[in-house]
């Protein structure tokens, strides 16, 4: 129960990974627990909506693999407005594959994600050599990964003891490892930031699989710690409005939690 009853700024305090203590300082700091899920295929149209929905959010988590011209400017233009409005830098990669390898496709290639993403994730699958390899490059760099314990899509097999497993693998890398993208609260641990995907502010499900809760849920009845919202923002009529709706609906539920 611990991380429901603690303040974001408590359990700052409790943080030994520097990006978990600004994240909670963020969002205490911002009133929000939203990161928006900036899915977009153009980089201007990208840079637009971040600007646009930035004070709304504590961090934005990006897919750069999706944008038809990538290039340098688009994350120096996105680092710039993470300074501007506040917020942390999110890579969506998903690393699945041994140690030795995601070493060069988290720092090389034509991304170069560890030279300006704050978190990336990876999937438990590999076992602990896929956080060893992110770790030898995220680490020097004061970088930070969050482990995929569970999954929002239907029929997904991220559940049962392969959750438990990857708790228990975040816990033994607790210096790198900063919590879980998960549907649910699954670890006591009050360091450990729970961020959860699939919400909207109506619960239903698109035609591939995708499940949505809402904010209340999530926040409120499962205890996770952020909503991760991506088309409920910005295929809104006004995403910035949208962003806004989210920041108080998520906010709202942490409020209603600590009072409970
Ligand atoms: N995402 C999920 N579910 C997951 C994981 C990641 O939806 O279990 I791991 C990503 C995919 C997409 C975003 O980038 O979160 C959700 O977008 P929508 O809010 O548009 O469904």
């Amino acid at each position: 129960k611990s991380n429901n009853i603690l303040k974001y700024s408590e359990r700052a305090a409790l943080c030994s990974n520097g990006l978990s203590r600004r994240l909670f300082t963020i969002m205490e700091q911002k009133k929000t627990n939203l990161v928006l899920s900036a899915d977009v295929t153009s980089s201007k149209e990208l840079l637009q909506l971040v600007d646009k929905t930035g004070p709304h959010v504590c961090m934005v988590k990006t897919h750069v693999d999706i944008l038809e011209d990538f290039n340098q400017d688009v994350v120096d233009s996105l680092t710039k407005l993470a300074a501007k409005h506040d917020f942390l830098i999110f890579e969506d990669r998903k690393f699945a594959d041994i140690g030795n390898t995601v070493v060069h496709q988290y720092s090389g290639g034509l991304y170069r994600i560890s030279e300006w993403a704050d978190v990336v994730n990876a999937h438990a699958i590999p076992g602990p050599g896929v956080v060893q390899g992110l770790k030898k490059v995220g680490a020097p760099k004061g970088r930070a990964c969050l482990l995929i314990a569970e999954m929002s899509s239907s029929g997904n097999l991220a559940t049962g003891s392969y959750t438990q497993d990857t708790v228990k693998m975040a816990e033994e890398n607790k210096d790198f490892v900063i919590g879980f993208i998960c549907v649910s609260k699954i670890s006591s641990n009050p360091s450990f930031l729970h961020m959860t995907p699939g919400v909207q502010l109506e619960a239903g499900q698109d035609s591939l699989g995708q499940q949505y809760l809402t904010p209340s849920e999530v926040i409120g009845k499962r205890g996770s710690d952020l909503i991760i919202v991506g088309r409920g923002i910005y295929q809104a009529q006004d995403p910035a409005n949208a962003a806004k709706q989210f920041q108080i609906a998520g906010y709202d539920a942490y409020v209603t939690r600590m009072a409970e």
